[in-house]
């Protein structure tokens, strides 16, 4: 097994074409530059906020920041609170919250709460633009289960440079169901939080974004895998069973989750929470925005490495990029095995019957030559135009036909939703829970259900989007309101 993230051909040739261009006059030999791995699994810091005024105060600085992703390198970045992401926002469902989110960076800027149910002011998209300097101060009351979510930049036409340049972090969720349950909850100790992405880096050691065509159609790859912002990490286990909770934090790579071992795990959750019992797998693909919470049993003793298959939207005419090392896992002695998992995690309602509209969105591209715009319903993002208004208290039938040949992960703002039918079928148990972000395969056809309940604002919208983040800049954007 390979202990360095796998180049593809066409990176690699970038590289060298790139380092070429650099090369001073006089040639000498430098030591490339090398992902710096090995290191022990480090992830960000749980951060509780302050209680103040009634509500959890969480003061969040979004500023340039520098990370060692490469041996000797120091890269410039975006951070918040930190050097490169931002901490792990630790709250409890029912928590009244209040955000305080400052602009330290010299240009505008939004963050958005992904899987979040809340008012479209504190949504945090397009519409919530913080000027440089300037601080924002949403609030909220927290109406989630017990789950993983995120938060992440969603400025116009500049949210694959925000997010790529470090602007992200985990929102983790506790409540009374899911602490009922026989799992591993103690970070650090058994429960692991892991954001996924890929970077590609030039030759003086810097990650400057910067999609050629290509990247502007597949998604911006990269060929160093990371964790947490660290190269294949090593992961030190003294419980029988872990639990890893996984964000897909990357800007156009889908990676698709196994153990190097062959060995199974269980899915406990989804985007939105628990699922209704542990899905046993030997595998799991997740989308950009996705995340999923995994067991693992680790009572042998034995090593393993988690590993990646990375591959763009363009997979079906490209293949898959290769297999990369995510971190290295091992556990410090055999333990007696872990009692069964809870046949049952979590009450999972019945799918709501349909009371207002059934609406149909079609995923296209125009100009399959070099310049392919990429629409939804014929139309590209216009952030002036409100494309639909649903009513409050109401429940729709969404229904996502891709005709194009790339796969779109389509995010949808304010809801939780269910799958109803992926072509015609019932959905897969893992993806039978509750979803705020849907694989849509080239040709699929993939129908959700939506209530939409607690908020109306008649100005104020939600986006819908395609999750790969050049899809999304280039145009993949809708947005409704809810009245
Ligand atoms: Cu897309």
């Amino acid at each position: 097994m390979t202990h360095r993230p796998l180049m593809t051909r066409r990176s690699a040739l970038t590289g060298l074409g790139a380092a070429l261009l650099a090369a001073p006059a006089i040639l000498r030999p430098r030591p490339a530059l090398a992902a710096l791995t090995g290191r022990p699994f480090a992830q960000p810091d749980l951060f509780e906020g302050v209680q103040t005024g009634g509500r959890r105060v969480f003061d969040l600085a979004v500023a340039p920041g520098r990370h060692e992703f490469l041996a000797g390198v120091e890269t410039e970045t975006i951070g918040i609170n930190t050097g490169f992401l931002g901490p792990i926002l630790s709250v409890r469902s029912g928590d009244p919250l209040r955000m305080n989110v400052a602009n330290r960076l010299a240009e505008p800027m939004t963050l958005h709460w992904h899987g979040m149910h809340l008012p479209a002011a504190a949504d945090g998209g397009p519409h919530q633009e913080i000027a440089p300097g300037a601080t924002w101060f949403p609030e909220w009351d927290l109406r989630q289960k017990a789950g993983t979510f995120w938060f992440h930049g969603h400025q116009h036409h500049k949210t694959a440079a925000h997010v790529w340049a470090g602007m992200a972090g985990v929102i983790r969720v506790s409540d009374d169901e899911e602490e009922a349950l026989p799992l591993p909850r103690t970070h650090g100790v058994d429960d692991f939080t892991l954001i996924l992405q890929d970077r590609r880096f030039d030759a003086a050691g810097q990650m400057p974004y910067a999609p050629d065509m290509h990247d502007r159609m597949a998604g911006m790859l990269g060929d160093v895998m990371l964790v947490n912002g660290q190269s294949e990490p090593v992961l030190e286990t003294d419980t029988p069973r872990i639990r890893l909770r996984l964000l897909n934090g990357a800007n156009g790579t889908f990676y698709r989750l196994h153990f190097a071992d062959g060995r199974a795990f269980h899915q406990i959750a989804s985007d939105g929470g628990l699922l209704a019992a542990p899905v046993p797998l030997a595998d799991l693909t997740l989308a950009p925005g996705e995340r999923a919470e995994l067991i693992l049993d680790l009572a042998d003793g034995a090593a393993t490495q988690l590993l990646a298959e990375a591959w763009g939207a363009e997979v079906q005419m490209m293949g898959s990029a290769g297999i990369r090392t995510v971190m290295d896992i091992r556990p410090r002695r055999a333990l007696p095995a872990a009692p069964a998992l809870p046949e049952r995690l979590a009450e999972l309602p019945p799918i709501p019957e349909r009371t207002g509209e059934t609406r149909r969105f079609k995923l296209a591209m125009s100009g399959m030559g070099m310049m392919g715009d990429f629409l939804i319903n014929d139309a590209q993002y216009d952030h002036g135009r409100i494309d639909f208004s649903v009513p409050l208290g109401t429940v729709e039938t969404w229904i996502w036909q891709n005709t194009t040949p790339m796969i779109h992960p389509i995010h949808i703002h304010d809801v939780q939703f269910r799958i109803v039918k992926r072509n015609g079928q019932p959905p897969a148990p893992h993806e039978a829970g509750l979803k705020d972000t849907v694989i849509v395969n080239p040709g699929e056809q993939v129908s959700l259900r939506l209530a939409f309940t607690d908020y109306a604002d008649p100005v104020l919208p939600y986006m819908y989007h395609c999750h790969i983040l050049e899809h999304e800049d280039a145009g993949m954007m809708g947005q409704f309101t809810v009245v």
